[in-house]
């Protein structure tokens, strides 16, 4: 089990004692044909036990993801985040090299792996301590005012991307919900449905579903934004639709993926890789380039699909708009 808190990049795949994505969705056509559903029945049952079982092809579990209203995307690029001082990383690299753990710890196999994965109708619950709880739907988040901002995206495995976001600045939603004077953080919960998620269903050392926090004045900060597109149309599954949070100053995975929950809390909750490995995953993480990793630097980073070597800058170079935070 030591293996299992190392990034995806250090970690061993043991593919030949794992079930395959297609045997996995076989067995559960199987299992759903039959009204079974229990996950702890799925080992029992044996590839050749299922050989004759009729499946759906895993595509037709896939649902459309609507076309938004017209006029919605691409929004306006916002003035202050023209470009993100890099050259854009291709949309094809972003979208194919992917952390969302739900589907696999294999970032090359995700865009495959999130086509079960329903996105659509989704809600949002925005509750706890706030005067004007809700639910919010993807167009409800839309409506509250889309803008597009190049950001630059750094991974704490020190690969980093720039990309087009477009979104709504997180204080709006924040505002707009009305937090008493006692919400000291905001915390968010991703989706749990491990019937979608072969890695909700495999990775069962992990504790999903995935969960992770801002301290309140973060989550305020101009830069935290709240996401549904990217490249000018809303997001594909595995950026994490329908909506997600992106923080550019810290490492990404501060920025949880297709949310359903938006809380605010009194005390410092817990976050996902913070709880597995306090040592290596702080709750703060911002990028630091002085600050390594205990296995790794953090003084560079890879470019998506140059694979140029460049500084890594203090809060991923927005000092400007955070340092005051710290
Ligand atoms: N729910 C969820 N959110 C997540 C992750 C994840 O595994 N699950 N991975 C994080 C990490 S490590 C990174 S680098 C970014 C990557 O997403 P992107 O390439 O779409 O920005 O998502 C973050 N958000
Ligand atoms: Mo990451």
């Amino acid at each position: 089990m030591a293996n299992i808190l190392l990034p995806p990049e250090w970690r061993t795949i043991r593919s030949a004692d794992q079930t395959s994505e297609k045997e996995y969705l076989n067995r559960r056509s199987f299992l759903q044909a039959m009204g079974i559903t229990g996950l702890g029945l799925l080992s029992g049952i044996t590839a050749s036990s299922i050989a004759c079982a009729a499946s759906e092809p895993a595509g037709k579990l896939e649902a459309a993801v609507p076309s938004p209203p017209p006029g919605l995307y691409p929004a306006a690029r916002a003035k202050e985040f023209l470009d993100g001082g890099r050259p854009m990383t291709p949309e094809e690299a972003a979208a194919n090299y992917i952390n969302f753990y739900e589907f696999s710890t294999d970032k090359s196999r995700v865009s495959e792996l999130v086509k079960p994965f329903q996105t659509h109708p989704w809600e949002v619950k925005v509750d706890g301590l706030c005067e004007n709880p809700g639910v919010y739907d993807l167009d409800a988040i839309e409506a509250l005012g889309l803008e597009e901002r190049v950001y630059r995206h750094r991974c704490v495995e020190a690969w980093a991307m720039t990309v087009p976001w477009t979104g709504v600045p997180l204080r709006r939603l924040i505002e707009k919900a009305q937090p008493t004077s006692k919400a000291a953080y905001v915390k968010f919960t991703s989706f749990y449905r491990p019937k979608e998620a072969l890695g909700q269903a495999r990775e069962r050392q992990y504790t999903w579903p995935y969960y992770e926090a801002l301290r309140m004045d973060e989550a305020m900060n101009e830069l935290a934004l709240l996401v549904t597109g990217i490249f000018g149309h809303r997001l594909p599954k595995q950026h994490g639709a329908p909506v997600r949070i992106i923080s550019p100053w810290k490492y990404g995975y501060k920025s949880p993926k297709s949310i359903v929950r938006i809380e605010f809390v009194k005390s410092k909750p817990g976050t996902f890789w913070n709880d597995l490995q306090p040592s290596e995953y702080s709750f703060l993480s911002n990028v630091d380039p002085e600050v390594p990793h205990p296995r790794w630097s953090q003084a560079s980073e890879r470019i998506l699909s140059t694979g140029d070597r460049v500084p890594t800058k203090l809060y991923n170079g927005y000092g400007k708009y955070v340092a005051g935070l710290y």
